[in-house]
């Protein structure tokens, strides 16, 4: 039986991953930092919280990745763990540094001088194009990272790169586009519209509030994404890979496309307070509101997964209108329960 630790196991990531590998009969450790919220919501949506073995290990304490990797000697590690909101990290750009930049570094180290037969993988990210060199994005395209949430993941793409080549570690950098669910934290943009169109729907709340509803995204189906992971993983040559659907959506047509599933007719308000459109009830259903621009943006993201699909046989199934659909289902029965 192969076991396999992830980190960042209570996010929507290592939550899908988990039940994956459970699935290929992995034994699966979940890596968590102490936390006052002892919840483990997604494991346990998933029906998984039972099986998965979570031990401490905070990615900024030192000590604690040097001792669990000591003592268990995995033959699988996905470094999942990330302070992941793009936003935050202009905020907190030190803090996202460490976790992301270093952690990686200290989950590397560790491997190399306690359990050099670990496969190693990283989470890199579409982040990394940024301010884009080519459309669309593929492995050789250069990076131009927009936030220090890119930039700490550029340490950690090229420094697992890096110990591959240096030291023959089996390494492998998934560059994963934008995957959402019913599982993603409701900071992010899908799940952000998703909640707030279907709370209008119930009449919970009356409008929603956005930032740039121009910019541009692939987005695609977490669980899909995390099998991607797997196939990485098991495939005899370590390599980086990017995952993708080829689709590109603006913000806005996002926000339609909720809109629309509930029929709501939308109504704007942008940030100069120039109002488009009143609906039926004579309320601003959408918002711009300065707060939540970006200090840099990154306005386009549209990734060619043709490479994963060669080698590894994966293709995504779930493109953006199915996506949206499936979330705003999820979100619908969820609140209506709640209620
Ligand atoms: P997520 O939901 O934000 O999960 C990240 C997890 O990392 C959280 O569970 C968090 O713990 C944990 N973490 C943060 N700081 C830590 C620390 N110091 N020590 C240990 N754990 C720590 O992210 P996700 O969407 O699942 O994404 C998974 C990974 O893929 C991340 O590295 C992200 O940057 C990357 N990525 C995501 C996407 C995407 O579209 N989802 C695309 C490309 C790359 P708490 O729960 O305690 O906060
Ligand atoms: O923003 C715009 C925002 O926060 C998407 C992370 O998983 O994917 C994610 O990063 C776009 C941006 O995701 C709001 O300006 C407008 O252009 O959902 P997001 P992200 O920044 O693309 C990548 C691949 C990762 O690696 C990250 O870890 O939407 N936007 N209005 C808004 N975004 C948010 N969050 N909130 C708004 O109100």
């Amino acid at each position: 039986m192969k076991k396999a630790l992830i980190t960042g196991i209570r996010g929507q990531d290592g939550a899908y991953l988990a039940k994956l590998l459970l699935e290929q009969g992995y034994q699966v450790y979940g890596a968590d930092r102490r936390s006052s919220d002892s919840s483990y919501w997604r494991l346990e949506k998933l029906k998984i919280k039972d099986k998965v073995k979570i031990i401490y290990m905070d990615l900024l304490e030192e000590s604690n990745v040097y001792e669990v990797m000591r003592t268990y000697k995995f033959d699988e590690i996905y470094n999942l763990a990330a302070q992941s909101f793009v936003q935050v990290s202009f905020n907190q750009p030190l803090l996202t540094a460490n976790v992301n930049s270093m952690g990686t570094l200290r989950i590397l180290e560790a491997i190399r001088l306690f359990s050099r037969d670990t496969k190693f993988y990283q989470a890199s990210t579409s982040e990394l194009y940024g301010k884009v060199q080519e459309i669309p994005q593929r492995e050789t395209t250069p990076f131009y990272p927009r936030s220090p949430y890119a930039v700490s993941k550029l340490f950690a793409h090229w420094i697992t790169v890096n110990y591959r080549e240096a030291y023959g570690m089996f390494n492998v950098c998934g560059i994963l586009f934008n995957h959402e669910s019913p599982l993603r934290s409701i900071e992010f943009i899908t799940k952000k519209v998703v909640n707030g169109v279907c709370k209008i729907k119930l009449g919970l709340v009356d409008k929603i509030e956005v930032g740039n509803i121009e910019a541009k995204r692939d987005w695609g189906y977490a669980p899909e994404y995390v099998y991607g992971m797997y196939l990485m993983m098991n495939h005899p040559n370590p390599d980086d890979f990017v995952l993708a659907t080829g689709e590109i959506h603006s913000v806005k047509e996002l926000i339609e496309k909720a809109f629309s599933l509930v029929d709501i007719y939308i109504s704007w308000q942008d940030k100069d307070g120039k109002i488009i459109g009143v609906d039926q009830q004579g309320k601003i259903r959408v918002q711009t509101n300065q707060e939540y621009y970006r200090p840099s943006e990154v306005d386009i993201l549209v990734g060619d997964y043709s490479k994963a699909k060669q080698i590894l046989g994966w293709e995504p199934k779930v493109k953006f209108d199915k996506l949206i659909e499936i979330m705003v289902e999820e979100e619908m029965k969820e609140l209506k329960e709640k209620k």
